[in-house]
């Protein structure tokens, strides 16, 4: 049987979807956490490629890159499409999603008080509505309502619950009322982010809290 750790700091982040594939798969893994006390031996170690985390190590191999980790282990646990189309339509996601983030992380690091008000302004009324309408019309075009593509459970599924339950519906996010009051007004991708949340119930009980 296979080994697995997750390398992360003790948040959710971008290694948050990698922890809820291996539980939804049902694959026991180990948590490693850092601080930035201990982070600079790991890099010192040379098992993290880039420079950064999260890493994936499986049976002692060091795997490194959120979203080609995530591909990875779609591939290799049945959470990734055979054929293209749906490949793209996961792929897609993914980029989608990461924009959606780059974007918030943009405005919210901007130095300079007022521009930085005017940008999360901008978020939260154009960047995040667009991006659950966007989402809304997938779920829409897709043969299975409850899923995002296809009929089965793919990386793209867990990646949104991962955003989802990190931010969007995470009761110690610090923004959870913004997010929410932009996500009331797409009752289909509520249901769906409710549906996902039930998918990682047990899950999403045994996490510790986190803001982000
Ligand atoms: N493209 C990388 C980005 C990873 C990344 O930005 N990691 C951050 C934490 S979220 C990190 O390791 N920061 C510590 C550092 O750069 O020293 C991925 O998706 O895995």
């Amino acid at each position: 049987m296979s080994s697995y750790k997750v390398h992360y700091f003790p948040g959710y982040g971008k290694a948050e979807p990698i922890r809820m594939l291996l539980a939804h798969a049902k694959i026991e893994f180990e948590d490693v956490h850092y601080t930035p006390e201990t982070l600079p031996a790991a890099k010192a170690s040379g098992n993290l490629e880039f420079g950064q985390m999260p890493v994936l190590e499986k049976d002692g191999k060091f795997y490194s890159q959120s979203q080609a980790i995530l591909r990875f282990l779609g591939k290799e646990l049945g959470y990734y499409p055979e054929d293209t189309y749906h490949g793209y339509l996961v792929d897609s996601t993914l980029d989608f999603i990461n924009d959606l983030t780059n974007a918030r992380f943009k405005a919210n690091n901007h130095p300079e008080p007022e521009t930085k008000k005017q940008l999360l302004a901008d978020f939260y009324e154009k960047v995040l509505s667009n991006f659950f309408l966007a989402i809304q019309k997938r779920l829409e075009a897709n043969s299975s309502p409850d899923k995002i593509v296809g009929d089965k459970v793919t990386i793209a599924d867990i990646a949104l619950a991962a955003i989802a339950y990190s931010f969007f519906l995470n009761e110690n996010n610090l923004s959870k009322t913004e997010y929410q009051e932009v996500l009331n007004k797409f009752p289909k991708v509520l249901d769906y982010f409710n549906g996902l949340g039930e998918l990682l119930k047990e899950y999403l009980a045994a996490r510790a809290p986190s803001p982000w």
